[in-house]
């Protein structure tokens, strides 16, 4: 709601709607009905808009945009009623003032801010615009470059930017609303009319034209994909060609298209996801609602390989205390310059830079090789080999020098948690925190839970993703866990694909056509083919321990593709070998190209292996690629390993470059139809029956049999005992 109070002469609007005083529907009547009062009542000299709690307003009601009476509708004629006030009209920001927040701050006459206070117009990350007026506003007030930089990129900028911009006319240290109603007294009975913007001529540039057909290149380049960026664009360009009435027009045309696009729901859709994930829940009952974290005064991390530098460099950034152990001087000696040249690099990116961050202190930075170094810290991150005999020797050694209450995490891509706790005392505190490379960069966290672990030591690692700034999403223990497993087989339906007759720079350009940023191929020289083989080799899937006679193509009766392991024995690790699924420049060169030899070494091994090689269509390569994925995912709900779709979702859109505005797989499998999905399923697995990822998952025809059920619904279908936990 907003609450209307008259003092002396200056009437006060106060926008209540917690937690964010979004504008629902009834904040927007109650809006208009302040402004109608204030305006009949002739002791009122002016008005002052403000928020409940410290906060102005997040902008309108995301839920609202789902609903049938959309709740944004109305914002609009009230951001124009406000500015057409006889009376000046004053906003006090304080919090944030975001999307249709700012547009209602853009309609009043002034604007003062908490010097805490953010800004932003950030419809575009949610697929939209903003709505009501703002794309034509904003642009008469701080000029056409700064308005298109908020408008497309979404970013909230701080108040003392704003002032700078112009975006602002003052901003104040403390009490905003004292200052905000002494400015309204200020201002009673001076001309309104320069005041509002709606009146104001857009900023003219020398080279207009110019500016916004470079300005548009690059806003395609960074929008992948996505309708919103481009759109906000046109309705910018709109407000530098038409008045602002037609103006206003264009920006409502847009908006209706975005808002129909479907991307909309999937940005709206994950947003809400990955609040969601926040509330998580464990099959034994804990949860976030009861668990407690204990606090991280001081941490440990252990190997300072490519992962561990990065996952140093984050627990620096987030004034961790921090001892960083290497196994040897030599070792710790080139972990330690990595570690600071990626430090030095991100202090630069911070006001204040070094002095900030305080890594050269040793209080709050130590290297060591010392095990003993690590008696007083809460909690360790092993990211040394994926190996179990080297983790689970860890382990037991941390498990007889850390105090009793630390928690051990491990940052393995895929080992059993179980079995890694086993060589602890204290299993309970044995915790997979799974990080993704560049692990400074990269904003997911999968936590993985094993069979011992203790609700507090999930709380605790939920606790540190916040911290570090990352989305934490707890999911159960298996092979893989979530993100890995589910990404096995896209990556061996994309190589079963060259096998029968694709090409790499085929499959990577379809899934980056989709909107991934890099295709599985690319991907896979980047991360290094070595990593994989080595896993398979101790899997005994490949290398001296594979049984003499097992057939090429074949392992456990199902099919195997040995092309990424034939390639690992002519050293073609990907980039940093300089060839690896393709060519590039150098060792640790960038540039990939297709690479003759990998087209006639998959000739003679088509040739050798008896296989046809066939033309593949765009959709199959798709659809094999995602429909597995998919399956998997299915699989993972059906064991409880994730409670719900959403899960699967914001880890495959913060650590799997998989688009936004496509919701994630499971959300895109919603809007592909699951019976579709599954039909699909069908047909590539009668036609590879000996390709596990492509069979159906039961849970996948369960649904599919019960109706094709919304995905909120989905969960209610497993019954408890198809639950593996
Ligand atoms: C918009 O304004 C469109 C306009 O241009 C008008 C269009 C007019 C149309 C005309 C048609 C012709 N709505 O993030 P947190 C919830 S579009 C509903 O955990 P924080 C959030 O879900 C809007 N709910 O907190 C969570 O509840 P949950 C543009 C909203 O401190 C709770 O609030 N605005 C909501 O980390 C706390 O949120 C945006 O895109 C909203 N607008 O961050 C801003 N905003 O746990 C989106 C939040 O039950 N919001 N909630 O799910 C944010 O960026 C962040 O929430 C904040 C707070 C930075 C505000
Ligand atoms: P890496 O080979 O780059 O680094 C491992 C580091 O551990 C080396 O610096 C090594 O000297 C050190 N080490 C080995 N034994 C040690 C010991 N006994 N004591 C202290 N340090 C020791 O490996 P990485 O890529 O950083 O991977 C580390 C872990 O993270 C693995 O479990 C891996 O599966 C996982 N992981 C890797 C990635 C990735 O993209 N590289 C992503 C997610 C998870």
């Amino acid at each position: 709601m907003a609450q209307y109070a008259r003092g002396s002469t200056v009437a006060v609007i106060r926008l209540c709607n917690p937690p964010v005083n979004a504008l629902s529907r009834a904040v927007l009547q109650a809006l208009e009905d302040g402004l109608k009062k204030a305006d009949a009542d002739p002791s009122v000299k002016a008005v002052m808009i403000c928020g409940e709690n410290g906060k102005f307003s997040a902008g309108a009601d995301i839920r609202g945009f789902s609903s049938p009476e959309r709740s944004g509708g109305a914002l609009g004629p009230i951001v124009s009623l406000i500015e057409s006030s006889e009376k000046p009209v004053v906003a006090a920001i304080e919090g944030v003032a975001l999307g249709g927040g700012l547009e209602v701050a853009l309609g009043c006459h002034y604007r003062i801010a908490h010097m805490k206070a953010r800004m932003g117009l950030p419809e575009v990350t949610i697929g939209l615009l903003p709505g009501a007026e703002g794309t034509q506003r904003l642009p008469r007030l701080i000029g056409v470059p700064a308005a298109l930089e908020m408008i497309t990129t979404g970013k909230h900028i701080p108040a003392t930017e704003a002032l700078k911009l112009g975006l602002v006319d003052e901003i104040v240290e403390e009490n905003t609303i004292e200052a905000a109603i002494r400015l309204a007294n200020k201002v009673i009975g001076q001309p309104l009319g320069p005041r509002r913007l709606s009146l104001k001529p857009v900023p003219k540039l020398p080279n207009m034209e110019a500016f916004l057909d470079k300005a548009l290149v690059k806003v395609k380049k960074q929008a992948w994909g996505c309708l919103a960026p481009e759109l906000c664009f046109q309705a910018v360009r709109a407000a530098t060609e038409r008045p602002f009435a037609e103006g206003v027009r264009r920006e409502r045309e847009l908006f209706q298209v975005l808002l129909s696009s479907g991307q909309a729901q999937a940005l709206q859709y994950a947003f809400f996801a990955e609040r969601a994930v926040r509330r998580w829940a464990t099959p034994s009952g804990a949860s976030w609602s009861s668990a407690a974290p204990q606090p991280v005064r001081k941490a440990a991390v252990i190997g300072l390989g490519t992962m561990g530098r990065g996952i140093v460099t984050c627990l620096v950034k987030a004034n961790i205390p921090l001892v960083a152990l290497e196994q040897d001087l030599e070792n710790l000696n080139k972990g330690r310059k990595a570690v600071m040249v990626l430090l030095e690099r991100e202090a630069m990116k911070m006001e204040g830079g070094a002095q900030t961050l305080d890594f050269h202190n040793p209080a709050r930075l130590q290297f060591t090789v010392d095990f003993d170094q690590l008696r007083d810290v809460d909690l360790v991150i092993e990211a040394v080999f994926e190996n179990m005999a080297l983790k689970k020797e860890i382990f037991h050694k941390l498990s007889k020098i850390c105090k009793p209450g630390a928690l051990l995490c491990t940052n393995t891509s895929a080992l059993n948690i179980d079995e890694i706790a086993s060589a602890t005392n204290h299993p309970q505190q044995v915790i997979g925190t799974h990080f993704f490379s560049p692990a400074h960069v990269m904003r997911l966290l999968e936590i993985i839970y094993g069979r011992h672990t203790s609700p507090t030591a999930i709380a605790t690692a939920m606790q540190l993703a916040k911290a570090l700034k990352k989305v934490g999403v707890v999911v159960g223990n298996c092979f893989g866990f979530v993100g890995n497993r589910m990404m096995f087989p896209y990556i061996q339906q994309a190589v079963f694909l060259l096998e029968e007759g694709s090409r790499p720079e085929a499959v990577d350009q379809v899934l980056e056509d989709f909107g991934f940023k890099i295709g599985p191929f690319r991907m896979s020289d980047l991360a290094g083919l070595d990593v994989g083989w080595r896993s398979r080799k101790d899997q005994g899937l490949t290398g001296p321990s594979l049984p003499a006679g097992t057939p090429a193509r074949q392992r456990h009766g199902q099919r195997y593709s040995p092309l990424p392991d034939l390639l690992c024995e002519q050293g073609r690790f990907g980039q940093k070998t300089g060839r690896g699924w393709y060519q590039y420049e150098k060792a640790g060169g960038r540039t990939a190209t297709p690479d003759p030899w990998l087209l006639n070494f998959l000739s003679q091994y088509r040739d050798t292996h008896g296989i046809k090689t066939r033309f593949i269509d765009q959709e199959e390569i798709l659809e094999r690629c995602l429909f597995s994925l998919i399956n998997e995912g299915f699989a993972i709900l059906a064991e409880g390993i994730a409670s719900g779709p959403e899960h699967l979702d914001v880890i495959y859109i913060n650590g799997y470059g998989w688009p936004k505005h496509r919701g994630g797989p499971m959300f895109y499998a919603s809007t592909v139809g699951l019976p579709r999905v599954l039909a699909k399923l069908q047909k590539y697995s009668e036609a590879h029956p000996d390709v596990p990822g492509l069979r159906p998952s039961a849970f996948l025809k369960k649904l599919v049999a019960v109706g094709n059920p919304p995905l909120k619904e989905w969960m209610s279908y497993l019954s408890q005992q198809s639950s593996k936990l």
